[in-house]
């Protein structure tokens, strides 16, 4: 037999009330299934840019980018290079939230280790 496991979106979902639609009870025990839609908003996107500089060693920024942004060694290597090639360059788009924290983790964890290797925060 064919089962359903979705994940339930609140704004869809049905809810059992007392109440019919013009807010009476029905006084009858028996619930009644209404479907109200609630507005929700997507985050808005933020990329993270990685600075290039002369001192933070390539396979630091190459694990980096593996770490926090679980890059594949090749993809990591591309993205290192075209940083420090032309400057700057994108490692991802996440929510403002998500955005800030591996932002915030890349130069805690380059500082750590003595290395001034900088990202930043756009909206993309
Ligand atoms: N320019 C650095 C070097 O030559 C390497 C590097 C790449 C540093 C990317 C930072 O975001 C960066 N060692």
């Amino acid at each position: 037999m064919h089962m359903h496991n979705d994940i339930i979106d609140p704004a869809r979902a049905i809810r059992v009330t007392a109440a019919n639609k013009d807010g009476e009870d029905p006084g009858n025990g028996v619930g009644v299934a209404t479907r109200t839609r609630t507005r929700t908003k997507k985050p808005s996107l933020y990329k993270v840019l990685m600075l290039n500089d002369d001192y933070t060693p390539m396979e630091f920024v190459v694990l980096c980018l593996q770490r926090f942004f679980r890059m594949s060694i090749e993809d990591a290597t591309r993205v290192m290079l075209h940083v420090h090639q032309k400057g700057v360059g994108v490692c991802g788009v996440f929510s403002h939230e998500v955005a800030e924290s591996k932002a915030t983790q890349v130069v805690d964890f380059a500082r750590q280790q003595q290395h001034p290797l900088q990202c930043t925060i756009e909206k993309a």
